[in-house]
């Protein structure tokens, strides 16, 4: 299994996942700084945006974070990161494993370029109440699903972690402690240190 990823980037969340399923695979970096680090063809077979992650297992080519989390988390952590298909908590998994893509990060974008915020409108409603959701989500934990961590926790907290890191997570003690227990996670630490170790090599990008 290849993952295709560049350090400082949502590639992260990719690598988390991987060390929570315990699955071996073979980093490829892909300096996004550098076209001819970019101009990798198995890397523009697998991710039509160009984007990073994307994961390569086998015949299967699959790039956006939250395809890959569920991906891994079915085939190699079903019942441990991913409810089992039958399961009833299935659906609530389902719900925040799209809520990253769909509603954090467009709201983190109104957020960030400081966009008139149109809740009925924008199909990821608006940053406040994205911010309202999430916090009911966690405020029980100590995941989102209770006792068991799932891949959804890999996409959702990674994301409060990315907010906090952009100083747009609001002053809530309920998110604040959900991302302190995700950076707890030894596999988290490990993708961190992961991604620390090789960050040096953006230094020589060339644009
Ligand atoms: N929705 C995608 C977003 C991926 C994404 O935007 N990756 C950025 C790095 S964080 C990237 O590859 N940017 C390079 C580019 O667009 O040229 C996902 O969740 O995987």
């Amino acid at each position: 299994m290849k993952l295709f990823w560049c350090p400082r980037t949502r590639a992260v969340r990719a690598v988390w996942l991987l060390e929570e399923a315990g699955v071996d695979y073979e980093p490829v970096l892909i300096n996004l700084g550098d076209p001819d680090s970019r101009d990798n063809e198995e890397f523009r077979k697998t991710s039509p945006m160009q984007k990073v992650p994307a994961l390569q297992d086998g015949e299967a080519r699959l790039a956006e974070s939250g395809a890959i989390a569920l991906y891994i988390a079915d085939r190699y952590a079903s019942g441990k990161l991913a409810p089992e298909i039958d399961d009833p908590a299935r659906g609530e998994f389902l719900y925040w494993m799209f809520f990253t893509p769909a509603v954090v990060e467009p709201a983190m974008v109104e957020k960030f370029g400081n966009h008139p915020s149109n809740r009925g409108q924008h199909g990821w409603g608006d940053f406040d109440t994205m911010i309202e959701i999430f916090e009911r989500g966690v405020e029980d934990g100590p995941w989102l699903l209770g006792e068991q961590f799932t891949a959804a926790d890999c996409m959702v907290g990674s994301s409060a972690v990315f907010m906090r890191m952009f100083n747009i997570l609001p002053d809530s003690a309920v998110l604040h402690a959900y991302a302190d227990r995700c950076l707890e996670r030894p596999a988290y630490q490990k993708a961190l240190a992961f991604d620390a170790e090789h960050a040096s090599v953006l230094e020589t990008s060339t644009d």
